[in-house]
């Protein structure tokens, strides 16, 4: 079991794809074990995507970020990281693979609906930056016994 953080941009939040993509990771199998709805202010946001300090999208990637709410979420299952990440498809929406997140809603990088972490380090990290440990819950669903081996 492997835990992962995704976030829900301000776009999905604004053109009502909050269940939509919340439904593709309930359906692929994993488990939402913290979920929550924030409004991040720029500090935060610098600290999120503090690896992208000083390049050239930068600058638009905080004025999209903090630009509305996002639903913050961490997402639990067998290889959590690699599998939501290809649940959401390539960065850039125009190299997405079609049946993904970013190809079937978005067209632009700077609007690419979701984030999820991209290794071990930054979903551990980004997961203590965006939740505390009593916002995560630990439990089994009945239905992991079809899921889970
Ligand atoms: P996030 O972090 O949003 O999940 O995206 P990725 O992990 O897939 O991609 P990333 O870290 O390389 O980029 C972070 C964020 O910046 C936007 N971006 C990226 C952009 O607007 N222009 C660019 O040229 C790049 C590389 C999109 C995602």
């Amino acid at each position: 079991m492997e835990r992962t953080f995704v976030m829900l941009k301000p776009d999905a939040v604004q053109r009502g794809l909050v269940g939509e993509i919340v439904n593709r990771f309930e359906r692929r199998g994993l488990r939402i074990v913290g979920m929550k709805m924030v409004h991040v202010t720029a500090e935060f946001a610098h600290q999120h995507y503090a690896a992208h300090v000083g390049k050239g999208f930068f600058d638009g990637l905080i004025k999209y970020i903090t630009s509305g709410p996002v639903v913050a979420m961490v997402l639990e299952g067998t290889n959590a990281i690699e599998v939501a990440r290809a649940t959401m498809g390539a960065t850039n929406p125009a190299k997405a693979a079609p049946g993904t997140i970013r190809a079937d809603y978005s067209l632009e990088m700077g609007r690419n609906l979701v984030h999820g972490s991209d290794g071990p380090e930054s979903a551990a990290a980004e997961t203590g930056l965006w939740f505390k440990p009593e916002e995560l819950w630990d439990y089994r669903r009945d239905v992991d016994a079809w899921i889970y081996e």
